[in-house]
């Protein structure tokens, strides 16, 4: 069928190194809360709350899961025998590393239909033919989420597609670890907090309205987070540490002008205002959950993936880190995991029946078995995550 709307815009046609899946590696992970056996006691040094590291017994429920789907009925009339009962998901930076790894393993369902929210209309066309996407499992439409104009007329597109909506994935992130200024969106925020969470933070919002409209009995909405912004960890230690402060410089419009363009309020620094989107998108779930949970049955999760160090996102990084954070995530900390595995794992989230908890930030021990992960103090803060909320409201144009 095609529902491709005519009025998709292709971004600048610029293709850049792409981290490809790769379905040889199948790499132990580690369990993305605490230090494995393995590197505990080498790396406990660099940690500050060691004991909050040992506790191990905090892990919770560990099941194993398999990716299984929660089909969505809607489609089933106007796309005829072939996505009878398909789901419909809209996974933003599919174009690469875990967002085009997570569409791949759910089209291979052949119960969702994908569509790949991208900023760069040809790259994401040719990502879903390079893992083999079929074309019926998928549509392009372009989303640059660091441009609120552009998340609006994205929303409006998707909307006149018809296509139901059973679940969203806020996957899109960039990483600037070693630009010395800052940059800008569209819309003058520091760029990686107005791309990584103001952006999704609108669109998400948004597109609430057409989750709860979807008759799917497991419509989910998906911030994927990471163990970097939590300080409960030893990754969440390594300098520059995440830390919103009192979101004074958020507040002040984080515009580099009359505010900084960090959300503490501090001097710029690339690598921690990443840490900190982080930490806003595992608060914006947390927040989504407490104020619509009840109201309208939508699932929010978030979670860490594992450490998929040959993705993209570290394309501005170092050549040196490059080359030696695959090997040292792999061989050392034991963290690390392939681009195909922590899509089955973000795929699972999207669409296993036994992951339905809503509010929950999931991890994955070394056996792939997933669990209710802990965030540290500051990500699962309710005030800050209320005052996040409304601040953000506020730059969006919500409030
Ligand atoms: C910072 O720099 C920027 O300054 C900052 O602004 C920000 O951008 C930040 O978060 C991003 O990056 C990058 C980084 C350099 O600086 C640091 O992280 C500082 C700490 C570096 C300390 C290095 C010490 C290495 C300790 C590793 C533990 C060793 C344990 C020994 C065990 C030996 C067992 C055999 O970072 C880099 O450029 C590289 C960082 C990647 C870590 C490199 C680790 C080296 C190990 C490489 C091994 C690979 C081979 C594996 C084979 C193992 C076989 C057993
Ligand atoms: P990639 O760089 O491979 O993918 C990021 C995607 O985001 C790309 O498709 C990119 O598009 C897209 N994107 C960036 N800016 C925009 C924008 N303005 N509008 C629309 N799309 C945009 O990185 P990963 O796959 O590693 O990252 C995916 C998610 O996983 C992120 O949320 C990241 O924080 C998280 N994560 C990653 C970990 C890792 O170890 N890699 C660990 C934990 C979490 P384009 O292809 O055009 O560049
Ligand atoms: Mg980190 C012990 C485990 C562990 C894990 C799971 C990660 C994940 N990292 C760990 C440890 C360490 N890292 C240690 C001991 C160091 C010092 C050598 C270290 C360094 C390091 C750097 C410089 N790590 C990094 C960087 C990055 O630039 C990445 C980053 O922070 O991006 C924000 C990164 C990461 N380490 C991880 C993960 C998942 C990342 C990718 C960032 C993310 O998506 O959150």
């Amino acid at each position: 069928m095609a529902l491709r709307a005519a009025s998709l815009l292709p971004s600048a046609i610029s293709v850049h190194k792409e981290g490809k899946l790769n379905s040889s590696l199948k790499e132990s992970s580690f369990n993305g809360a605490f230090v494995s056996k393995n590197v505990k006691s080498d790396f406990n040094s660099l940690v500050i709350g060691t004991k909050e590291l040992r506790r191990k017994s905090s892990f919770g429920p560990i099941r194993a899961q398999t990716a299984t789907v929660a089909p969505s009925v809607n489609d089933a009339v106007a796309d005829g025998k072939k996505t009878l009962g398909k789901g419909n998901v809209i996974i933003t930076g599919a174009s690469s590393g875990l967002g085009l790894a997570t569409a791949k393993a759910l089209a291979d369902t052949e119960k969702w239909h994908i569509i790949m929210a991208c900023r760069n209309f040809l790259k994401a066309e040719r990502a879903a033919k390079s893992v083999g996407i079929t074309k019926e499992n998928y549509t392009v439409m372009h989303l640059d989420l660091s441009s609120l104009e552009s998340v609006r007329q994205f929303v409006d597109t998707f909307r006149r597609s018809g296509r139901p909506l059973d679940a969203l994935v806020c996957n899109a992130a960039v990483y600037l670890p070693t630009a010395k200024e800052p940059t800008y969106t569209a819309d003058g925020f520091e760029l990686s907090v107005g791309t990584n969470h103001l952006g999704h933070f609108l669109l998400a919002r948004l597109l609430l309205d057409d989750l709860k409209k979807s008759d799917s009995p497991q419509k989910r909405l998906i911030i994927v987070g990471s163990i970097t912004g939590n300080t409960n960890t030893l990754a969440g230690n390594v300098p520059p540490k995440a830390n919103l402060g009192d979101l004074r410089g958020l507040a002040g419009g984080l515009n580099g002008l009359n505010s900084s363009a960090m959300i503490d309020g501090g001097e710029f620094d690339g690598a921690k205002a990443y840490k900190d989107s982080k930490v806003c998108n595992m608060l914006t779930m947390q927040e989504f959950h407490r104020r619509y949970h009840e109201e309208t049955g939508v699932t929010f999760s978030s979670l860490y993936p594992g450490c998929i160090a040959t993705t993209g996102l570290f394309r501005e990084h170092i050549p040196l880190f490059r080359l030696l954070f695959p090997p040292f995530q792999k061989y050392i900390t034991k963290g690390y995991v392939s681009e195909e595995e922590a899509g089955k794992r973000l795929a699972q989230v999207v669409s296993d029946s036994s992951l339905t908890k809503s509010g929950v930030y999931w991890s994955w021990n070394k056996n792939s078995a997933s669990f209710e992960n802990q965030l540290s103090q500051e990500a699962s803060d309710a005030e800050k995550a209320r005052k996040l909320w409304e601040v953000s409201e506020k730059l969006v144009g919500l409030a």
